[in-house]
């Protein structure tokens, strides 16, 4: 099954988590290990990425270490289009829609694009709405980072996502972000768009990946919880809210 389809079939019944795993920041095996445990917990997909540091290398071999341990989708969540593999089940083909720089809207996808054909892997059209405070996504990608005050620019942002025919939106406040996309902009977002709706960056505890989902997030993505191995019992409880 296409990873897309998946993705609207699961989101039918339930709310989905994904658990975010940076190629840069451990071994593929330590990677796999902890993709298994999410897995375990019920995380929904594993993807790869992260803001520096990403190599086809690194993304290779993490993506392979993490395949041979489960069933559940890879997908890659890139940074550039020279740091991709043939072994992830999709990508998400995104355009920082809020990027100052034609280089993340459409220059990296434009040389991505014929490699990603060629590899065979699944492209999912994705917007990427990168809110304040945008943390290093923000600052690489040359974001005009989304006041947290202001919802309705969030969601006209989403809005021109779904008539683009992107088939995702997502709201990323940044990995380490202080605190998460603000509940009133998931909502306005959630009201202006039938595309399913990605919340990601600062999520630390189950509270708030509940505050996220009863917004209206579809599908909540934790990274940093997920990196130390002494606080994986905080990335079960984040799952078990998500899906609760
Ligand atoms: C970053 O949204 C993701 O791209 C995850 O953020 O590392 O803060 O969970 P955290």
């Amino acid at each position: 099954m296409k990873v897309m389809d998946f993705i609207e079939k699961t989101l039918k019944n339930n709310k989905m988590h994904m658990t975010l795993l940076d190629p840069d920041k451990q071994e593929p095996e330590k990677a796999a290990a902890l993709a298994e445990k999410a897995v375990e917990y019920g995380s929904d997909a594993i993807m790869i990425g992260g803001s520096t540091g990403v190599t086809s290398k690194n993304m290779d071999a993490t993506i392979r270490a993490i395949k041979s341990r489960i069933e559940k989708p890879v997908i890659i969540f890139p940074t550039s289009a020279g740091a991709l593999s043939p072994s992830a089940d999709a990508i998400y083909f995104m355009s920082l829609m809020n990027s100052k720089s034609p280089v993340f809207l459409v220059r990296q996808q434009m040389i991505g694009a014929p490699i990603i054909k060629n590899m065979g892997i699944e492209p999912i059209p994705m917007g990427y709405i990168v809110i304040e405070p945008g943390m290093k996504v923000g600052e690489i990608g040359m974001a005009d980072v989304i006041p947290r005050t202001k919802p309705e620019l969030a969601a006209a942002y989403a809005i021109a996502a779904e008539m683009f025919g992107l088939r995702l939106v997502y709201l990323e406040a940044g990995s380490g972000a202080p605190e998460p996309v603000p509940s009133e902009m998931i909502k306005a977002v959630h009201e202006s768009v039938n595309i399913p709706l990605i919340v990601g960056g600062g999520i630390r505890d189950a509270e708030s990946a509940r505050i996220a989902v009863n917004a209206g997030a579809d599908i909540v993505v934790t990274g940093t919880v997920a990196e130390d191995h002494k606080k994986l019992y905080v990335l079960r409880d984040i799952i078990k809210a998500v899906k609760s």
